[in-house]
Formats: structure tokens, sequence, C-alpha cells
């Protein structure tokens, strides 16, 4: 029973409260977290985050809300806006989106409606499923066709989806994907579209950081009309959604559609958090990319070495955060994944390419990123030392007991989040308002 001060909590508080515990120590510090679609905030991101602006309301853009007791909110949403346009070197940033997902609905909402066709990367090479009539797109009732793709490049068949854009002069074609290892032709396909009056939205929810790293091209300078982005897989922030854009127009009119369409109030604590990552990135942007750029290579060559079956292996694997495995003779991407979590290390299954769409709930593949673990500090030695582990679980069959005690072990060197400005307890309590 937990006691704080003479107060014994009720039971449920008490459960709630050991859970989230527990739920903190174990993906906090004995986890290998390899999720490429997470990462971990800085301890002053963290503090502000929990500011009493996530009490508060403030539909509308700053200086024009319908709430009152927002002054300071404003000043926050137009530095983020700010920072952004900055390092992202865009004219106009909407950073009301709550997700990745809502900033895809507000620009396809924008670019197209009911009957429209949209052309799209294929699900099993990774499109996203807010991309397709199974999410978002449908929705909205707009049709998505899938452009050919070659999995000998692991990219888009520039040539093919060429032929396809002239032939079916879709409103808008949406690059981007979940599965990012190679970036797509942005110019060759933006060239063709904006030939037939089709739009160019680039969805970079994964690479957000390595773009603000300039260790991945930033889409809207090589001729895509608009971007969307989550803010929290290689851009360390909270999770959040945000748009940009040079194109005047469009800006005006994703604007006036987010609010009131797809969002009231936008959680406005997570602006002070994305504010102080964007400032983090400013300063820590490139040698974190670099990194975590270094480590995907490292890691893919190591796994190999060790005897697992990577994709892409004739290109050099990656050039982004992610890497992918195909387990589908260690057992399919569902068994590994939740063999590899008895042992504490986190990764997600994914489809392959090959795959049929049905076989979503057991792919033949693993996705992992090295965007987290690179911001504990991890290098390219500590991800050959991870792939050891995954060898002796998964090929050699050692005991998950075994190797989940080796992981907890390795996990204490890789506490503390880098890449940011050390912040004293002082400043931190302060932020929280107990000094
Ligand atoms: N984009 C998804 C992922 O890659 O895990 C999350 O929405």
């Amino acid at each position: 029973m937990l006691r704080w001060f003479n107060i014994i909590l009720p039971v449920e508080l008490n459960d709630v409260v050991e859970v989230v515990k527990t739920h903190n120590r174990w993906r906090g510090s004995e986890c290998i977290n390899l999720i490429a679609s997470e990462n971990v905030m800085s301890p002053l991101a963290k503090a502000v985050y929990m500011s009493d602006m996530m009490h508060r309301y403030a539909e509308g853009r700053p200086g024009r809300r319908y709430y009152q007791g927002v002054k300071y909110v404003d000043v926050i949403e137009e530095v983020v806006s700010k920072l952004f346009s900055e390092l992202l070197k865009v004219k106009h940033v909407e950073p009301r989106a709550v997700s990745g997902t809502i900033a895809n609905a507000t620009v396809f909402r924008v670019l197209g409606g009911p009957q429209d066709r949209a052309l799209i990367a294929p699900v099993q090479a990774g499109a996203h499923v807010s991309h397709t009539k199974f999410g978002t797109l449908g929705a909205l009732g707009i049709e998505h066709v899938e452009m050919p793709f070659n999995s000998e490049l692991w990219n888009i068949d520039v040539d093919k989806a060429v032929k396809m854009i002239r032939d079916l002069k879709p409103k808008f074609v949406t690059l981007g994907a979940s599965v990012y290892l190679f970036p797509h032709p942005t110019k060759e396909i933006a060239d063709v579209a904006h030939e037939v009056n089709a739009y160019v939205v680039h969805d970079v929810a994964h690479v957000l950081g390595l773009i603000v790293g300039r260790k991945w091209p930033n889409p809207i300078h090589e001729g895509a009309d608009i971007a969307t982005s989550s803010t929290h897989k290689t851009f360390p922030g909270p999770q959040g959604g945000v748009i940009f854009t040079n194109n005047d127009e469009l800006y005006k009119a994703v604007s006036k559609v987010i609010f009131p369409w797809f969002v009231s109030n936008h959680h406005l604590h997570r602006l002070p958090a994305t504010a102080i990552t964007a400032a983090e990135m400013k300063y820590f942007g490139e040698s974190y990319a670099e990194q975590v750029v270094r480590n995907a290579k490292a890691f893919a060559e190591a796994l190999s070495s060790e005897g697992f079956k990577l994709l892409a292996e004739n290109l050099g694997f990656t050039k982004s955060h992610m890497l992918v495995v195909d387990v589908s003779e260690l057992g399919g991407g569902s068994k590994v994944a939740q063999e590899l979590e008895s042992a504490n290390i986190i990764v997600n299954k994914n489809l392959l390419p090959w795959d049929r769409p049905e076989a979503v709930k057991d792919p033949s593949g693993i996705r992992l990123g090295t965007q987290e673990m690179t911001r504990y500090g991890a290098v390219e030695s500590d991800f050959k030392e991870v792939a050891r582990f995954m060898r002796e679980l998964l090929i050699e069959r050692r005991d998950h007991a075994e190797i989940r005690r080796k992981v907890v072990e390795f996990r204490k060197s890789f506490t503390e989040v880098k890449y940011t400005f050390k912040v004293g307890v002082d400043v931190l309590e302060s932020v929280l308002g107990k000094t």
C-alpha cells in the first residue's frame, strides 16, 4: 500500500499509481526500445509538458481565440511555428494538428473529396493506414490507388508511377511511409503530378528529425506542395502533428479546415514541449541525426553478420533510422516480436512487400528503429551488442530469462537523454511550480 504523508490511498488509486510506476520502470529503464515510431523527450521538455496549459482551451489562432486566458499560449504557439519555419526553411507552419493522422486528414480534405482519387505507396511497402481507403482517406470518401513498387530498389517504381499519374490524373499523390528506408522520388513524381494539376503531399512523420538534422531531403525543397508529420519519432518531441508548406493558398486552406473540422482544442500542453524539442534540435539535431543513421546502418550490418535476413542488403540496408528483418523462417513477425518482448527487446511486427494484405496480423517481418536508444547515447558498438542478444534469443534459442537479465544490465548504461542541454533539478522544479 502506497502512503503519501499520512494518507493511505484507496485501492483503485494505489493500483493505478503502481501500474504506471511499473510501466515507467520497465520501458524507461529495463527495455531496449526499438519501435521505429517512438522516442523520448528531454527532462526539460517533459517538465514544460506538465504545465497548466494542459487544462486550457484555445480554439482559433493566436490573437484570434474563442477563449480568454491564453495570452501565453499564443506566445508559445508562435514560437513553435517560428522555430519549425527556421529549422525546415519553409514559409508556413500549421502546428495545431494533434497527430500525424489529423495532419493528413486536414491536408487530404483540402486537396480532395468524395469520389476523388489519390495515389499512394503500396500498403505492404509501408504506406500509413491514414493514407488508405481503410483509414482516413476512406473516411473522407477518397479512393486510393497504389503506385507500383520496385522491391529490388526498395522504392516506388518511378517510370511506372509516372505513367500511372499521366493516365489516372489523380487529385493528389501521397509520398512517405511508415516503412521508410530510402527517400521517395519527390522531384520526379512532383514534376509529372504538376503536369496534370495534381498536388504532391509528403508525409515525413518518420524522418522529420532526420530532415531537421540534414540527413534526409526536405520534400518541400524537392517540389512537394505540402508536407505532414508527427512530432515524436526521429523528431523527439511530444506526441502531436504539424503541417508545413511554401504555398500561400494551401496554407490558408489548411488553416481554415483544421479548425473547426479536425480539431477544436489542440492539446495546448504539447506546444511548449514541442518548442523546447525544436530548440534542442536546432543545436543538437545534426549530431543526433548523424548518429541515428550511422547506428541504423551498423545495426543492420551486425544483424546480417549474426545470421538474420535483412531487407535491402544490396542497397546498404537503409538510409534512415529504420531497418526491416524478414523473420518468416524464425516463426513470423508476430511470434518473434512477442519473443523479443519476453526478453525486454521491444519491436513491432510488420508487413513485407511480398506479404498478402490479409497477413497484417501475422506478417513476415519486424521493423526496428535506432532513434530512441541513440537519444539515450547508444553508438554503433552498442547496437552490435543488441544484435548479439537477438541472435542468442532467436537463433541460438537461449533462455528468455537469461537474455532479459543481459538486457536489463545493458540498459543501465542508457538512462539519461543526450543531445539536449543539461538542466539542473532546481530549474525543472521551478518549471513544475515546486519552488
Ligand atoms: N506511423 C505509425 C508507425 O510507424 O508506427 C504510427 O502511426
